[in-house]
């Protein structure tokens, strides 16, 4: 069983320091919606220390979990590498850290992309992680000030922002990511 503290020092062995220190924003600003919009404050708490847990993993390692795994979608192979980290850090947390809790790990397989019809735990970790206080992305303060009134809202801002910001780039955007896009659109009125 993965208590608080053990997903603490699990992840400070495994983070560089900034990284370690975005995961305490990111779990003090889940924490806080949790409470704002009736998530479980326990549960956010956890998916939020342990959601970047296998963002330093070796690619190639990563690759093999995608292959072998049947849980994870094969088509994350054609996307980003940099996609990678929530949805194997998900099941990696399971197999090898303890990880018992299914809406835990759903809630870190999908941070970085989110997708259609996440749940209010799902949406609270995605919106954290956009917002902590020490990212700097374009628009972001109306994210933040979204934050605090409508958590759909908030969620389908940040999801503009990521794909303007990746066709900008010229990058290919995971269906996922239009999923989340195109779900809250249609939630929102
Ligand atoms: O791990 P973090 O840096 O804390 O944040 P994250 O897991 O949200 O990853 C952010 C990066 O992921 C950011 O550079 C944008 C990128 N991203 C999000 N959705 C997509 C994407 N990159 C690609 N290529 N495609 C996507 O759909
Ligand atoms: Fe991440
Ligand atoms: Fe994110
Ligand atoms: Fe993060």
């Amino acid at each position: 069983k993965l208590d608080r503290d053990m997903a603490l020092e699990l992840v400070k062995a495994k983070l560089k320091k900034e990284r370690f220190e975005h995961t305490i924003r990111v779990t003090d600003t889940a924490v806080k919606l949790a409470e704002m919009y009736g998530a479980d404050v326990e549960k956010a708490e956890r998916a939020a220390i342990l959601h970047d847990y296998a963002k330093y993993r070796n690619r190639e390692e990563m690759k093999r979990w995608i292959k072998s795994d049947p849980r994870l979608p094969k088509d994350l192979l054609h996307y980003h590498h940099e996609l990678w980290h929530g949805p194997v850090g998900a099941v990696i947390l399971e197999k090898e850290a303890g990880l018992d809790d299914a809406e835990v790990a759903g809630a870190i397989a999908c941070h970085t992309t989110g997708k259609a019809n996440m749940n209010v735990l799902d949406k609270v970790i995605f919106l954290a992680d956009y917002i902590e206080p020490g990212r700097k992305f374009p628009g972001i303060d109306e994210v933040r000030g979204t934050a605090k009134e409508d958590l759909d809202k908030a969620c389908l801002q940040a999801a503009h922002n990521t794909i303007f910001f990746l066709m900008s780039k010229g990058q290919k955007v995971y269906p996922d990511t239009l999923h989340n896009y195109n779900h809250l659109i249609n939630i929102i009125t």
